[in-house]
């Protein structure tokens, strides 16, 4: 094991043999790169973003096999490791490590015992777990931070937007950096969507938030939204599992809390649950008090008590599968809630 502070002499002394993977859903994702990138000057090509499906953690795989690092550093932010996902991540990592190289992983998310006893094994430096505190950019800075306070906005930014606390004041940047995040997952793929991550991560590296970039993409974010609300609205229906309330709907091309605050106020919901259409994701969110992430877990994901998220590997869903699914999260929620 490493200290933070050596973590952070290894990658600024060299940061072309540094590489970061990274959550492509969202600013804590993003900001945490953007933060390395910052104290490091790393090439943003040294990113990779994935998310939490073994399709993801195979791509990151041929990603890394293809590069063949050694003596190099690895650096893990804002992954979390299920039951799920760990034979194919121990694969991952055990190939990084079998190049001499140095492996970090910097997250918030709750773990099983098991992921973590068996991913501390391969690693440098390993935070995880649930933190009430800190999301994964935050914990990146407080390590980065032996270097000054440049990528302070970043991390304080993160913080905003992973915990949920938007206010009147800040929440036209909050949404605008979230939503941007979601266009560029939902209208690229491959090596375009990778591009156009790296492209903001850049930007957000500067602290540079007013980017015309980024302005340009919400602005054709917002365009395509209002279309996709107005789909959703009419779609979004409720359930009475127990005591709670849940609501579901679906569509794509929204941000996840912009979809779930529509469904919790049209149908005054306990959890609001919205299916992504294109790429199969199903998102949960919750009123506080009230735990979504069990739901979640059963469909193989994670998150925490009031935001969490699952991805079967199903995608673009018909009308039918969308039903069955609806079914099958009502039937899971009766019987995690119904007493
Ligand atoms: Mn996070």
């Amino acid at each position: 094991m490493i200290e933070g502070e050596e973590l952070y002499r290894l990658i600024t002394a060299k940061p072309e043999m540094t590489y970061s993977i990274t959550h492509t859903a969202d600013f804590d994702g993003v900001g945490s790169a953007a933060i390395i990138v910052n104290y490091t000057k790393m090439p943003l090509d040294h990113i990779f973003f994935i998310g939490y499906t073994k399709e993801d953690i195979e791509s990151a795989h041929r990603w890394i096999s293809d590069i063949r690092p050694s003596g190099s550093t690895v650096i893990f932010t804002d992954i979390s490791a299920n039951d799920t996902l760990l034979p194919y991540i121990i694969r991952l990592l055990g190939e990084i490590r079998s190049n001499g190289n140095t492996i970090a992983w910097i997250d918030h998310h709750p773990w099983s015992d098991t992921a973590i006893k068996e991913i501390r094994e391969y690693c440098d430096l390993i935070i995880c777990g649930e933190n009430e505190k800190y999301c994964a950019a935050e914990l990146t800075y407080q390590i980065m931070s032996y270097g000054g306070n440049s990528a302070e906005p970043i991390a304080k930014t993160a913080h905003l937007t992973d915990f949920n606390l938007r206010t009147e004041k800040n929440k036209g940047l909050l949404d605008k950096l979230a939503c941007t995040i979601t266009f560029i997952n939902h209208n690229y793929s491959g090596s375009d969507r990778m591009r156009e991550l790296r492209r903001m991560t850049g930007i957000v590296s500067g602290c540079d938030f007013d980017n015309e970039f980024i302005n340009e993409t919400f602005e054709a974010y917002t365009v395509e939204a209002e279309r996709n609300l107005v789909l959703l609205n009419q779609n979004a229906e409720s359930f009475q599992v127990g005591r709670y309330r849940i609501g579901i709907g679906y569509g794509k091309n929204i941000h996840t809390n912009a979809a779930c605050a529509l469904i919790q106020d049209k149908l005054d919901t306990d959890i609001s649950v919205m299916i992504f259409t294109d790429t199969g994701q199903i998102s949960f969110r919750s009123r506080k008090g009230v735990d979504c992430s069990p739901i979640a877990r059963a469909f193989g994901g994670n998150g925490h008590p009031n935001a969490a998220g699952a991805n079967p590997e199903r995608h673009n869903l018909g009308i039918e599968e969308v039903d069955a699914l609806k079914r099958e999260i009502v039937r899971i929620a009766s019987s995690i809630y119904a007493m």
